[in-house]
């Protein structure tokens, strides 16, 4: 099959996918940028497929109108009668959100009548944060963690000229409902810190890209700006003078981008600078951008990954994991109403397999988001194909409280919040304190957007699973597939469902084994390196020797780390015979001839999981091998030179940890594999 038409690759928006729409007679009714962007999309449709675009709604199969006697901006109510379908949206952003909603349904959406059924989003924000920087790093490259090329934002120091590449990114986004966007790095270097001055004018170019989208931008700030920026002596939250430069900047903002979503911070973590220099806290750092945003409807999005980076490892008493909730959990109630505490899922570092962050459950006063990671830095990188869905959907629905109690995703979009026994104390009033979900993003200028093409199906999965947490991931994916290869035939689709479903399972089954994270290489953390981490001052152990391994994180002998969890996860997890397999080393240390709940020794699970993993990365090579005429050449070349990096890497991966399990336990092999 030839190559696509454009030089960027159309993701899941090629115009076969708005075929069914296309083919119609369309009503649009309304105005404002976003209904005239619902109006270009389907008049582009309509002159590709066939159908018209009409003025008079009695005579069009497809109605589209904003209705603003419907609750919710966002919100849309779509039924069928008579033989037209017909959308009322609550606000411009729900017409485009229904319009999306009819294109993926396709012809399903002009089969039988039906009454109406509504649709809202379930999380307020969802938003993706680019770790773009404007300058090229010599060792990280342009994007932090990016793995798809350089910045589709900026270019030699400076806004990008032409922003077409953002507005298709932007009309990818809008499709699936991501309403906000981090502009660049949390780590913000020095010329990034004059987006907020020198490079404002980028700032307005960016905001009016993503606009006709729906999104909104936000740009990660530092904390120092005030005297790095503003030249003052110091950037004391409390200082009068502080405060003044940053009221000053956040008006000069949105004088000049009005709809301007806010900050987004990083502070006193991995070398930012934050408000300890000064001996104030996380809550007066927070609150000072706060309140120069208030006056404007800003939020600052407030990172929650704070930890002490310079660790002695002779040191057992620190444990990384327990940072996050002894930071800011005493801070609970401290925050004003425009902060957003954003959390990462999990209390270490965006790792295959984590336990869900204990801060999620402890702060019933702070609007708390979760953030997760789209760019596959710890899972592969975008060289491997890791669909993130299903980790993603066990994370939004873990139950805090309890199975069946409150969730992650209930708590980020303020859900229930003082109405049932979990958390409800301290939810006072029980207003809702609405969050959001958050990702790094994993596009860059990368004609795939994501370098390994089937990383698009991440990016889609986010977005979807952030409008809805309780969707089902797998029909998520299927959707992708349906969207991104609407002509394939049933065995294209199938092998393209084959290779992803598991595929989180698959990369867990040949890496770091049952919870214990890292054992990656230092500093880029691709491909294996047991010990590389093991004396660092980055607090990410496993403590590994002829006995056992893990981390011991429990009240009665460990670090204590279990008592951050309200019941009955704190006993669950302090229990070696109630702790799940999969978080057995993340909560304990147990000897190599320990026997997991699935009936093996820890040495066994290593042995079988590794040859397992590493031999379905090779049977999904294979059988992409077979796609060779059903997909276009260069999409078919670029799968096919990641799968085999994959093939090489995992059984790189097997063989490492194999032999390292061997070699510390002298336990064989019960299978007698070739061990080195
Ligand atoms: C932006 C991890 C990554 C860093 C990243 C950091 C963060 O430590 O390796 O590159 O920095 O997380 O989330 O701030």
């Amino acid at each position: 099959m030839t190559n696509s038409p454009t030089d960027v690759h159309p993701a899941w928006l090629p115009p076969a996918a708005l075929r069914p729409v296309g083919a119609r007679r369309v009503h649009v009714a309304g105005d404002g940028p976003l209904v005239a962007t619902v109006r270009a999309e389907v008049a582009a449709a309509t002159t590709a497929h066939g159908g018209a675009l009409v003025d008079d709604p009695a005579a069009a199969d497809l109605v589209l109108t904003v209705d603003p006697a419907l609750d919710g901006a966002d919100a849309f109510v779509v039924g069928r009668r008579d033989g037209v379908t017909t959308v009322r949206a609550g606000g411009d952003a729900g017409l485009l959100h229904a319009l999306h909603h009819v294109v993926r349904q396709g012809e399903a959406a002009f089969g039988a009548d039906h009454e109406d059924e509504r649709h809202a989003p379930v999380e307020p924000v969802r938003m993706l944060d680019h770790w773009d920087n404007m300058t090229v790093h010599p060792v990280m490259g342009q994007v932090e963690r990016g793995y798809a090329g350089g910045s589709i934002f900026y270019a030699d120091g400076k806004v990008r000229h032409d922003l077409s590449r953002v507005e298709a990114y932007a009309r990818l986004l809008g499709s699936v409902g991501i309403n906000a966007v981090g502009l660049n790095n949390v780590n913000v270097h020095a010329t990034e810190a004059r987006l907020l001055t020198d490079h404002l004018d980028g700032v307005v170019r960016l905001a009016a890209a993503f606009r006709p989208h729906g999104v909104r931008v936000y740009l990660s700030v530092s904390f120092a700006a005030p005297m790095t920026v503003g030249g003052l002596p110091s950037s004391d939250p409390l200082d009068p003078d502080v405060q003044a430069w940053w009221a000053d900047a956040a008006a000069r903002v949105y004088a000049a981008v009005p709809d301007f979503g806010g900050f987004v911070v990083k502070a006193d973590s991995e070398g930012q600078p934050g408000p300890f220099a000064y001996g104030r806290d996380h809550a007066d750092g927070a609150n000072l951008l706060a309140r120069a945003l208030a006056p404007f409807g800003g939020t600052v999005f407030w990172r929650a990954f704070v930890y002490d980076h310079h660790q002695d490892w002779r040191d057992r008493s620190t444990d990384r994991a327990r940072a996050a909730y002894d930071h800011f959990a005493p801070l609970d109630g401290r925050f004003d109403d425009n902060v957003v505490l954003q959390v990462k899922y999990g209390p270490m570092d965006f790792q295959t397999r984590e336990p869900v962050s204990p801060v999620i459950a402890a702060m019933p006063r702070t609007r708390l988001a979760v953030e997760l990671q789209v760019t596959q830095e710890y899972t592969g990188q975008q060289r491997h194909a890791v669909w993130l869905g299903p980790q993603w959907s066990q994370i939004l629905r873990f139950g805090l409280w309890g199975d069946g109690g409150r969730t992650v995703a209930d708590v980020a979009a303020g859900a229930g919040a003082g109405t049932g026994a979990e958390g409800a104390g301290a939810a006072g009033t029980g207003a809702a304190r609405t969050g959001g979900i958050v990702a790094v993003s994993n596009v860059g200028d990368d004609p795939f957007w994501t370098g390994h093409p089937l990383a698009q199906a991440n990016l889609y999965t986010f977005a979807r699973l952030a409008w809805d947490p309780s969707a089902d991931p797998v029909t998520l994916l299927d959707e992708w597939i349906g969207l991104t290869f609407p002509d394939a035939a049933a065995p294209v689709r199938d092998t393209l469902h084959g290779i992803l479903d598991d595929s989180w399972r698959t990369y867990e089954d040949y890496t770091a084994p049952l919870g214990v994270g890292f054992m990656v290489r230092p500093g880029h953390h691709y491909g294996p390196d047991v010990d590389g981490y093991e004396y660092t001052p980055w607090g990410t152990y496993h403590f590994a020797d002829r006995d056992g391994i893990g981390v011991d994180r429990t009240r009665a002998t460990g670090t204590g780390y279990t008592g951050q969890y309200p019941a009955p996860w704190r006993e669950v997890y302090e229990d070696v015979a109630t702790c799940p397999d999969e978080l057995l080393l993340f909560f304990h240390h147990v000897p190599w001839s320990h026997v997991l709940h699935s009936g093996v020794s820890v040495a066994q699970h290593v042995y079988d999981t590794h040859w397992a993993g590493a031999e379905r990365t090779g049977s999904n090579a294979a059988a992409w091998t077979a796609l060779a005429d059903e997909v276009p050449d260069d999409l078919h070349a670029r799968v096919t030179e990641r799968l085999a990096e994959q093939v090489r890497s995992a059984h790189e991966w097997r063989d490492q940890l194999c032999t390292y399990v061997f070699r510390h336990s002298g336990i064989p092999d019960a299978r007698g594999r070739r061990i080195y």
